[in-house]
């Protein structure tokens, strides 16, 4: 494999072209009219325009994409996450046009594409699911009858589905009938396929999900898990590694039932297992993403591990260049997405320009970014600038450095989650690690993040009434009250 066509954008486009140049592999950019100055297309050998801003009308076009990679005669194509990534028909088309896709068969991303299929694989290795169906329901007495097993409230959820679309919560028998409809309907419009599933509502679960890794010869691996509760409308916002709160026999079996779904598809490249884990440390198999996700980089910082380069060994039919027996976990890793997303308004995408961009740095920070200072973020595509990866010895430690690498973090130019980031990684439940997928909605409140700016007016208004008071010869102010939090702004006066 000589060259590899990334069919992406962003900080994971330039993520994927880092591993292709120190395995000596020449790297290609497809971009989109708005990309035109991105670093990803700077930092790549060679570069093509594919097409206007919208993703349907660029980074969607896998054929127009599998055209440049054969016409610059690269070997490979990687999807990074997003876009075609999880795209059944463009891993078909890319090996039907005799490229190699770094990443699973379509056969693979079918299987567990459809949340169905997937149980129904799952099943057969004994992987524990939530009590529910694992094929389709066809009509209201079938769903009465599941019901009188799992109780209620329980969830309907599209074949389709996933991420958390496609699904709805029924409280009480007497909705059932209507919610039934309305779910089938709603995933006809949305995904094409009106099969819908039941499954018991565990309520207040942790998300916790395994790395793993198989090669075209049976070989597969688990790289441990990652806690990625702290999400918000399914969009996850801190992950760390390891999870605080599981042991090592439920790691271990964990990350044997994760190598069995693998096994049931067939699974060759990076994939995740999500799992639900409730108060009582049960787990339960979800769905399978067949990617390499946003989230893997603490997993590498643990691991040590860069699994990019594993996806493109095993993708060029290597074996997997290490066993179980060789992984063990050292340290600990929290990522927090850098979104332009405000916090003080619902974590509503805003836009805007990097004004000011100096990303922190120093002993184990790692910024994973996309843009430069003075670019303009494009309103098209994710609102996820940056990742701020804090890896340290113990979980304590990366919770401080994750604090120092937010502190010296210069961001100006739109709303963005770093002051969040600071506040939820030393909000008590998460120093704690007593936290689940309702952690925002329970404990954060946007008033905890606008005492820096109080605290900054604060020293402003006692400045210029010392001004004034030297100025006029006036009697001295007294300030009242006490000035107890930090501010930045003060920081910069020593
Ligand atoms: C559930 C659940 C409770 N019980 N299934 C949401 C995303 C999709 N992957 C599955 N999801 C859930 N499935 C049962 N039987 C709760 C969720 C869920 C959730 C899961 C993971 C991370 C965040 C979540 C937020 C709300 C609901």
């Amino acid at each position: 494999m000589q060259k590899i066509l990334v069919a992406n954008r962003g900080e994971i486009a330039l993520r994927v072209m880092r591993t292709a140049r120190e395995m000596g592999i020449e790297t290609v950019a497809v971009f989109s009219e708005a990309d035109r100055e991105m670093p990803f297309v700077r930092y790549a050998d060679e570069a093509y325009c594919i097409g206007p801003a919208p993703s349907a009308q660029s980074y969607l076009l896998g054929d127009k994409i599998i055209e440049v990679a054969l016409a610059c005669a690269a070997d490979a194509i990687h999807p990074g996450y997003g876009f075609l990534s999880e795209n059944a028909a463009f891993s078909q088309a890319v090996t039907d046009a005799g490229l190699t896709f770094i990443g699973p068969s379509a056969y693979s991303i079918n299987m567990m594409g459809d949340k169905i299929s997937a149980k129904q694989a799952a099943k057969k290795f004994d992987v524990p699911m939530v009590p529910g169906t694992d094929s389709p329901i066809h009509d209201p007495a079938e769903a009465h009858q599941i019901a009188l097993a799992t109780g209620f409230p329980l969830l309907i959820k599209a074949a389709a589905g996933g991420g958390g679309k496609g699904m709805r919560l029924v409280n009480t028998e007497a909705e059932l009938e209507e919610q039934l409809r309305m779910a089938k309907s709603e995933a006809l419009s949305a995904f094409g396929n009106d099969a819908v599933f039941i499954e018991k509502f565990v309520g207040s679960p942790k998300h916790i999900e395994i790395q793993v890794l198989g090669d075209k010869h049976g070989n597969y691996v688990y790289l441990f898990e990652r806690e990625c509760s702290i999400q918000r409308r399914h969009q996850k916002l801190i992950e760390e590694a390891p999870s605080s709160c599981l042991t090592p026999d439920i790691r271990k079996a964990m990350g044997e039932c994760a190598v069995a779904v693998c096994r049931a598809c067939n699974y060759e490249g990076a994939g995740t297992i999500e799992f639900l884990v409730d108060h009582d440390l049960n787990f339960y198999f979800l769905e399978m993403n067949t990617r390499l996700q946003v989230e893997h980089c603490v997993t590498e910082m643990i691991t040590g591990k860069d699994l990019v380069r594993e996806q493109i060994n095993v993708a060029r039919g290597e074996r997997l260049s290490f066993s179980q027996e060789d992984l063990e976990i050292r340290g600990h890793a929290i990522e927090l997405r850098v979104c332009a997303e405000d916090p003080l308004n619902n974590f509503m995408p805003d836009t805007g320009t990097l004004q000011v961009y100096q990303p922190p740095k120093g002993p184990g920070v790692r910024v994973d970014d996309g843009y430069e200072e003075g670019q303009a973020i494009p309103i098209f595509y994710d609102p996820m600038i940056a990742k701020l990866i804090a890896y340290a010895e113990t979980r304590e430690a990366a919770i401080e450095r994750l604090c120092r690498a937010i502190d010296e973090y210069k961001l100006e130019g739109f709303a963005n989650t770093l002051a969040f980031g600071k506040w939820a990684v030393q909000a008590e439940p998460f120093r704690k690690g007593q936290f689940d997928t309702r952690f925002i909605e329970l404990h954060y409140k946007p008033e905890y993040l606008v005492q820096d700016d109080a605290a900054t007016a604060k020293i402003a208004a006692l400045l210029a009434a010392e001004v004034w008071t030297t100025d006029t010869k006036a009697e001295p102010l007294k300030p009242s009250g006490t000035l107890t939090t930090r501010s930045r702004w003060r920081q910069r006066q020593h």
